[in-house]
C-alpha cells in the first residue's frame, strides 16, 4: 500500500496557494492514505455519518430522534485537559503565569514528532471555516486540518463550514491554522499547542470538544484573544442573549460564567409564566467577540454557529428550549441510553439501561451519562435562535454580567459602580470547578473573567487591555455579577435558577434604563427586595435576605486572597486595577462587620 497521497487529493479545489502548502506539507509528516476537501455539504455529511455507524463509532437512536446519534468517545477522553493545553510564545512572559508554557521550536518538534506518519491509514480532512457570519469585517477564518470524521461532523453543526468559507478565506488569505490527529488516545501523548504569534493550533491525542473541535476555544478564545488585544477588540468566553421587556423594548446582554455553569441554560431561558410579555432569544450561547463600536457602544457578534452543550441537567422543566433542541439532528457524546435507545442522563425521565460506556447501568459504576455529557447541535435548531445573530455589524451591548458557581459569599447580584469596578469584578471570578475539564469536582478556584483556561495571554496584559477598551467607549455596558448557586448547609440551592434568573435579569435591565434605584454596599450596588420583581414566585424570605447579604468579614478574606492572587502576576496588573482593590478594600473596612 502506498503511504503517499493518490494524485487526484493533490489536485486542490482552491486558489490559496498558502493553504495548499500547508496540506501539502501536513501531508509529507503524517502521510494520510487520502485527502479529502471538505465542501460542507448534505452529502458529505451524510457519507461521514455513513462511514462512522459503519466502523459502529456512531449509534443509532430511537426512531423520536431523527437524525439524531450517539458516540461514546473513549473513556479517558471525556473533557478538556488544562494541565496539557499549552501558549507557546516567543517570550515565556507573554503567556503569563495563567498559561502552561513551551518555547515555540520545542514545541513544534515535539508535536511533530507526535504527528509523524500518524494518518497512515487514515483520511486527513481539510476543514475550511468562518468564525462569524460570512459577511462580517469582524469574522475570522480558520482551517482545521483533522483525521476524525467525528470533528468534521462536530465543526459542520458548530460553525459555517465548507465552501463558503473557503470563499472569504480565499479573498482574504490570512486564516487560522489548526492540525489535529486523534494519535492513539494515550493520555501521556496528548497535548493542545497553541502558537499565537503563528496563528496556529497543533492538538494531538483527543477527539474531546474542546480539544479537538479547534475552531472553538483554541481559535476563537486563545488565538483570538491574543488578536483582540493586538487589534483593539476582546473574545470573550461568554453566551450573548436579546431580552425583550413587555413594552417592547430589546436589550442586549453579554455573560461570563465559567464552563458548566450556566450560560446555554441562559442563553436559551424561558420565562416564568408570572413574567408575560418578555422573550428571550439567543445570540450565542459559549463565546463572544466584541468590537469598540464608532457610535462608542460595545458591539458583539457570535462566532459560533452552534452549541456543544451539557446534556446533564437539560430537562422540559429546566429548559424546555434546549430539551425540544436536541430531539432531531444532534450528535450526543457520552449520554446513556434507555432500553428502548433513548438517549439519558440525569434530570430526564426514563430509567437507564447502558451506561455511558456501553455497559449495562449499575449504580455502582457512577452516573449513568457521564456529568460531561455533550450534545452538539446547529443553532437552527434552536426554537428562539435570534436573527441578529446573523448582523454582520453584531449587536450593541446594554450589560455584561459575571458568574460563578460559588456555594457561599457572592450574592445573587451586584453591580459595579463602573467600568474599571467592573474590570475588578470580572478579575475575581471564582467558581467551583466541574465536569467540563478533567481534575476534582467542586474545588473553588479563581476564574477571571471565565477565561482562566482561554486567555492565550498573561492575564496582567488582559486586564489592562479590558480596561483600555472601556477608555474607548462613550457608552460602555453596565456591569454586574450573578451567583445563581449559592446553597443552604444541606446543599440545597437557595435559588430557584433557570427560567426565574430572567427576574434578576429585569432588574438588571432596570439599571441600564434608570428605572430603578439601588443600594450602595461596600461590594457593590445591589437590589433592594422590594426592586426584585419577584411576583408568583415563592421563596423563603430568610433564603432571600441570604441571597442578598453582604458578609463584610467572608469579603475581607476574599480581597486578602484577591491580593495575594494578583501578586503572581506582578507588575503587569494594572495599577488602576490594584487601587479598585484597595479602594474596595477600604470602604469594607468603614463598615460596621456584620456577621
Ligand atoms: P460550557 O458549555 O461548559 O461552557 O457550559 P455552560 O456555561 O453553557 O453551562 P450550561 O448552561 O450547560 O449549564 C451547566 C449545568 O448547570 C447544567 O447541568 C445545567 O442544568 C446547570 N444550570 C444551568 N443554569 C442553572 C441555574 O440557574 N441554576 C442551577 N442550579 N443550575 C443551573
Ligand atoms: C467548556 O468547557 O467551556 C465548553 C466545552 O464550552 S468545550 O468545547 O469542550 O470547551
Ligand atoms: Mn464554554
Amino acid at each position: 500500500m502506498s503511504s503517499l497521497p493518490r494524485l487526484d487529493d493533490l489536485i486542490a479545489p482552491t486558489s490559496s496557494a498558502e493553504l495548499v502548502r500547508w496540506v501539502h506539507e501536513v501531508a509529507a509528516l503524517t502521510q494520510p492514505d487520502r485527502i479529502h476537501w471538505c465542501d460542507g455539504s448534505d452529502g458529505e455529511a451524510a457519507t461521514l455519518t455513513r462511514l462512522l455507524l459503519d466502523t459502529g463509532a456512531l449509534e443509532t437512536l430511537h426512531p423520536d430522534y431523527p437524525g439524531c446519534h450517539l458516540y461514546r468517545s473513549h473513556p479517558n477522553d471525556v473533557a478538556r485537559v488544562e494541565h496539557l493545553t499549552f501558549v507557546c510564545t516567543r517570550d515565556q512572559t507573554d503567556a503569563g503565569p495563567n498559561n502552561y508554557w513551551m518555547a515555540p521550536a520545542a514545541a513544534h518538534a515535539h508535536m511533530d514528532s507526535l504527528f509523524s506518519g500518524c494518518m497512515r491509514g487514515r483520511t486527513l480532512y481539510v476543514i475550511p471555516y468562518c468564525m462569524g457570519p460570512l459577511d462580517s469585517p469582524f469574522s475570522r477564518c480558520g482551517v482545521e486540518l483533522t483525521d476524525s470524521p467525528y470533528v468534521v461532523l462536530n465543526m459542520r453543526l458548530m460553525t459555517r463550514m465548507g465552501q463558503d468559507a473557503l470563499a472569504r478565506l480565499e479573498r482574504e488569505g490570512r486564516f487560522v491554522r489548526g492540525l489535529h490527529s486523534t494519535g492513539d488516545l494515550d493520555p501521556e501523548r496528548r497535548f493542545i499547542m497553541h502558537f499565537p504569534e503563528e496563528l496556529m493550533i497543533k492538538s494531538f491525542g483527543s477527539g474531546y470538544g474542546g480539544n479537538a473541535l479547534l475552531g472553538k476555544k483554541c481559535h476563537a478564545l486563545r488565538i483570538a484573544s491574543w488578536q483582540a488585544r493586538e487589534e483593539g477588540w476582546l473574545a470573550e468566553h461568554m453566551l450573548l442573549v436579546a431580552i425583550t421587556n413587555p413594552a417592547g423594548e430589546t436589550h442586549y446582554v453579554a455573560a461570563a460564567f465559567p464552563s458548566a455553569c450556566g450560560k446555554t441554560n441562559l442563553a436559551m431561558l424561558i420565562p416564568p409564566a408570572s413574567m408575560p410579555g418578555w422573550t428571550v432569544r439567543t445570540i450565542g450561547d459559549d463565546i463572544a467577540w466584541l468590537h469598540p463600536g464608532p457610535d462608542g457602544r460595545l458591539w458583539a457578534i457570535n462566532p459560533e454557529a452552534g452549541y456543544f452543550g451539557v446534556a446533564p441537567g437539560t430537562n422540559a422543566r429546566s429548559n424546555r428550549n434546549a430539551h425540544d433542541m436536541v430531539r432531531g439532528d444532534t450528535i450526543f457524546t457520552n449520554v446513556a441510553l434507555t432500553d428502548d435507545r433513548k438517549p439519558w442522563w440525569d434530570g430526564l425521565e426514563g430509567r437507564p439501561a447502558l451506561d455511558w460506556r456501553g455497559r449495562p447501568y449499575d449504580p455502582a459504576n457512577g452516573p449513568a451519562a457521564h456529568p460531561n455529557a455533550r450534545f452538539t447541535v446547529s443553532a437552527r435548531s434552536n426554537p428562539v435562535y435570534a436573527h441578529e445573530a446573523h448582523h454582520p455589524e453584531g449587536v450593541p451591548l446594554s450589560a455584561i454580567i459575571f458568574g460563578g458557581r460559588r456555594r457561599s459569599l457572592a450574592p445573587l447580584v451586584c453591580e459595579a459602580s463602573d467600568w474599571t469596578h467592573g474590570v475588578l469584578m470580572g478579575a475575581s471570578v471564582a467558581s467551583e470547578t466541574t465536569a467540563a475539564a478533567t481534575g476534582a469536582v467542586g474545588v473553588l478556584r479563581r476564574d477571571p473573567m471565565a477565561m482562566k483556561p482561554f486567555c492565550g495571554y498573561h492575564f496582567g496584559d488582559y486586564w489592562q487591555h479590558w480596561i483600555d477598551v472601556g477608555k474607548s467607549l462613550r457608552q460602555p455596558p453596565k456591569v454586574f455579577h450573578v451567583n445563581w448557586f449559592r446553597q443552604d448547609a444541606e446543599g440545597r440551592f437557595l435559588w430557584p435558577g433557570f427560567g426565574e434568573n430572567l427576574r434578576v435579569l429585569a432588574w438588571i435591565l432596570d439599571r441600564v434604563s434608570g428605572r430603578t434605584d439601588a443600594a450602595d454596599t461596600p461590594i457593590g450596588r445591589m437590589p433592594r427586595v422590594a426592586d426584585l420583581p419577584l411576583d408568583g414566585l415563592s421563596l423563603d424570605s430568610s433564603h432571600l435576605a441570604e441571597l442578598l447579604a453582604v458578609d463584610t468579614q467572608g469579603w475581607h478574606a476574599e480581597y486578602a486572597r484577591l491580593r495575594e492572587e494578583f501578586s503572581l502576576y506582578g507588575d503587569r496588573v494594572p495599577v488602576e486595577l490594584s487601587q479598585r482593590l484597595d479602594s474596595a478594600t477600604a470602604k469594607l473596612e468603614a463598615q460596621p462587620s456584620q456577621r
